[in-house]
């Protein structure tokens, strides 16, 4: 019996409706994975929508919808939405501050993060050593004999691309062993599309500013973006770390609530989730991969005659010290 055997199984006992829940804001990785999902269990005999949270924010993720012919829903759309509902969460675990807790029940999991634990599910495949959840995504097609459409191939390819970072991140065997196989089967006129629709002039403005603020202190690099939103703090944190002699990046960015930071480190003796948690600790909540990661620091948990951007570099470089020595 294969895993995507077993979440059949399990689904098919639904009381009501399924769900597919990628994370909040949800970027091409877990558009990918949740569109192939999707049509996995479609020709398995269950039909599941995708809902999702907040806007798509960056360009190629929202062309991507318009390319593959991908449909998500805002949860909040979907008014048939409630309690004996089922939900599989994909890209994201339940419990993460990047994840809306719908009041469906979140049976199943499917994720390449840090395991956070069961939470209630009855079906989880948690990887956190695999680069993108496209991959695992990709096995089962493989796993199941069953032929992967042109466009969710080319989906697919284009999530292990972002969320490797061009084969360049986090990646195993698993990743280079589907990249391959999809490969062939894509359309990569789409990819090139794709790579010439990566971010709007908007983005570019608050790029342009955001770097205004980037500080280096020895291999780490800080950058502070005064917009809020969640995937030009990843993406620029990407950018940050390509300069020379950077190796660690931190960045943060105000929300309503608090400030999401995003962590990068090419350094192999500095963990990005370790990182971000030892900024947070006592404070607030972080994780993720040894070289991406992130966090939150609720607004609340600050004290108010210290300033976040000493607080920031403080503890940033006293954990970097703290290995040194
Ligand atoms: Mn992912």
């Amino acid at each position: 019996m294969t895993k995507l055997d077993e979440l059949v199984e399990l689904l098919k006992k639904a009381p009501d409706e399924v769900f597919i829940q990628p994370h909040n804001v949800p970027d091409p990785d877990a558009i990918a994975a949740s569109f192939g999902l999707q049509y996995l269990l479609k020709i398995r005999g269950v039909d599941a929508q995708i809902v999702y949270e907040n806007a798509i924010e960056k360009a190629n993720s929202s062309k991507m919808l318009e390319l593959f012919g991908i449909r998500l829903s805002l949860a909040s759309d979907v008014a048939t939405l409630g309690e004996e509902d089922w939900t599989v969460l994909v890209d994201v675990q339940k419990g993460n501050s990047n994840v809306i807790d719908l009041v469906t029940d979140e049976v199943a999991v499917i994720d390449h993060h840090e395991y956070m634990g069961n939470n209630g599910y009855q079906f989880e495949d948690i990887r956190s050593e695999i680069g993108a959840c496209s991959s695992i995504i990709t096995h089962y097609y493989i796993e199941n004999d069953v032929e992967i459409p042109r466009m969710a191939a080319t989906a697919l390819l284009y999530g292990i691309f972002m969320d490797t970072d061009n084969l360049t991140r986090g990646v195993s065997e698993l990743d280079i062993n589907m990249f391959y196989h999809l490969y062939n089967i894509s359309d990569i006129s789409l990819i090139t599309e794709l790579k010439g629709n990566q971010i709007s002039r908007s983005d570019l403005q608050d790029y342009a500013k955001a770097f205004k603020t980037v500080e280096v202190y020895g291999e780490i690099g800080f950058l502070y973006l005064d917009n809020g939103n969640d995937s030009l703090l990843g993406a620029s944190s990407d950018i940050v770390i390509t300069i020379a002699g950077v190796n660690i990046v931190v960045a943060y960015s105000p929300r309503k609530e608090g400030y999401k930071f995003s962590t990068r480190s090419i350094n192999k003796e500095i963990k990005a989730n370790e990182l971000v948690k030892f900024i947070l600790e006592g404070r607030g909540f972080g994780g993720g991969h040894n070289s991406m990661a992130g966090g939150f620091l609720p607004i609340d948990s600050l004290e108010s005659d210290k300033s976040l951007h000493t607080f920031v570099r403080h503890r940033a470089i006293s954990y970097i010290e703290g290995k040194h020595n």
